[in-house]
């Protein structure tokens, strides 16, 4: 597919999957640098609070705020650029890289707007390259909801529950999934080993330095840099 149909496709659904978007060889490193970094036992380092109320057991890792490099490559890879450009437009910006790493038997992720959607223009966009397949054994799976990006507030509710039309993404290793930082987006329960994603960050020009620190889920507004809660939500 051309840059302007992804970009369309992207535009339209609020998220884009394309298996075999890297080389495996060139992500199988990250995978290492990833598994060496976290481990056999992680500890979390989001507070009890964040954990319970959220119901997202993460531990997010920033390699490139630690001045590692191996990370740097696919930040900077040609492709990812040029489809990033197609759907943000000139100006944009890369914003950080995180790693997402969740342990076995652990909760996944609960429904989440990644930024409050106030302002259609102002978000993130989510790029996630998965450098290990995530499969049925695994658990883990990313579920998005077709067009949500365009619909406003996420519904307060039940922060692992079902909404029509929800879409479940099983992404493989060098598959990217590029995601609207305002659709409603969860993570499945962890069942096998771990699971993790990498995500490289990235805005539209004018958007604020801050855009993720308070991430919207059904149930409250939590704001990252304070480790507090904003606003409970019923
Ligand atoms: O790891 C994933 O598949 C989704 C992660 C996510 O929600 C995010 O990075 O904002
Ligand atoms: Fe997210």
């Amino acid at each position: 597919m051309k840059l302007d149909e992804l970009a369309r496709t992207f535009w339209r659904d609020g998220f884009l999957a394309i298996d075999d978007f890297f080389d495996p060889v060139q992500v199988g490193r990250i995978d290492e640098r990833i598994r060496q970094h976290y481990g056999d036992h992680p500890d979390f380092s989001h507070t009890d609070e964040f954990i319970s109320a959220a119901q997202t057991e993460v531990i997010p890792w920033f390699p490139q705020n630690e001045g590692i490099h191996e990370f740097d490559a696919l930040a900077n890879d040609a492709g990812l650029g040029a489809l990033t450009e197609a759907i943000l437009g000139p100006g944009w910006r890369p914003d950080y890289c995180m790693v997402m790493f969740s342990r076995r038997g652990t909760a996944g992720q609960a429904w989440h707007q990644d930024c409050s959607p106030d302002s259609p223009s102002q978000h993130n966009l989510n790029r996630l390259v998965y450098t290990s397949d995530i499969d049925d054994a695994v658990g883990g799976q990313t579920v998005v909801v077709p067009g949500s990006h365009k619909k406003g507030l996420l519904p307060a509710g039940d922060p692992h529950g079902h909404f029509p039309g929800e879409t479940i993404l099983a992404p493989r290793k060098g598959t990217l999934v590029l995601l609207h930082g305002h659709t409603w987006h969860r993570v499945l329960p962890v069942r096998g080993r771990f699971r993790y994603s990498t995500n490289y960050r990235a805005v539209p020009s004018g958007t604020p330095k801050d855009i993720t620190d308070v991430c919207v889920y059904r149930n409250m507004r939590y704001r990252f840099s304070t480790s507090s809660i904003v606003e409970h939500r019923s």
